[in-house]
């Protein structure tokens, strides 16, 4: 049975840019399971209704229905316990976690100061009013003021994948020789700011960028597929 994956959509429906949604799509995919995603966009809150919160990516899955990203990886391998795992043991849920946090609360931030402006301009013109409301209270400037130093911003992004660079200087893939979800939870934001932005994060002879090129050709290019910035 085709899965449904409630992903985050720009003005372009095709435009898929969030990291969550990105982490749970990789997911699916890593499970070889057939897939169906369905736009949504900020404003369209009433299609994710039947969850029972507000936030993408969810999951349907027959009648299971399942939202936040961690909770779908979790699900998956739980529900198919028979196909590839994304978290192999205790020991590959531990990595997994720990990137998990790491992309949420360093590379995330970090990217966001270089991205956060771009992803206004790539969304729906009846999301930017909320998107601008509830972003720059959250960071507490405006879009404008927090974006305003690019360079600050690629040195901060840059310092924030320091860990990420030294790993794949020893090793192929986040999770050892071949990716999972610990892979998938990093290549998220990487992913946000790849669809949403032309900004060079990532300089040539970065190890990064020669894993995030691996990353984009895993499922037959699944993510080097995808819309990226000015879709
Ligand atoms: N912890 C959640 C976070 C989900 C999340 O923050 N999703 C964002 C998109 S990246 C969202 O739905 N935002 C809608 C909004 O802000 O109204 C997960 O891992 O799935």
């Amino acid at each position: 049975m085709t899965i449904e994956l409630y992903d985050l959509a720009g003005a372009n429906p095709d435009h898929r840019f969030s990291p969550f949604c990105w982490r749970a799509r990789m997911a699916l995919a890593h499970k070889r399971l057939a897939v169906e995603t369905v736009p949504v966009r900020f404003m369209e809150k009433d299609k994710l209704a039947f969850s029972g919160q507000g936030l993408v990516p969810v999951i349907r899955d027959g009648q299971k229905i399942v939202s936040d990203s961690w909770a779908i990886a979790e699900y998956l391998d739980a529900a198919y316990p028979e196909r590839p795992m994304l978290m192999d043991g205790a020991q590959g849920r531990a990595l997994a976690n720990f990137a998990r946090h790491y992309s949420q609360s360093v590379m995330g931030p970090a990217i966001l100061k270089a991205v956060l402006l771009d992803i206004h301009n790539a969304i729906d013109a009846g999301d930017r009013a909320y998107f601008r409301e509830t972003r720059e209270k959250r960071v507490g400037a405006t879009l404008e003021a927090f974006t305003a130093s690019p360079e600050a911003a690629l040195a901060g992004v840059k310092a924030a994948l320091a860990p990420l660079r030294a790993l794949l200087q020893t090793q192929p893939f986040v999770n050892g020789d071949r990716p999972a979800l610990a892979d998938y939870c990093v290549f998220g934001p990487l992913m946000w700011a790849r669809n949403v932005s032309k900004v060079k994060l990532l300089e040539a002879d970065d190890p990064v960028l020669a894993w995030r090129e691996k990353m984009l050709d895993l499922f037959d290019g699944l993510a080097r597929k995808s819309a990226g910035a000015g879709a």
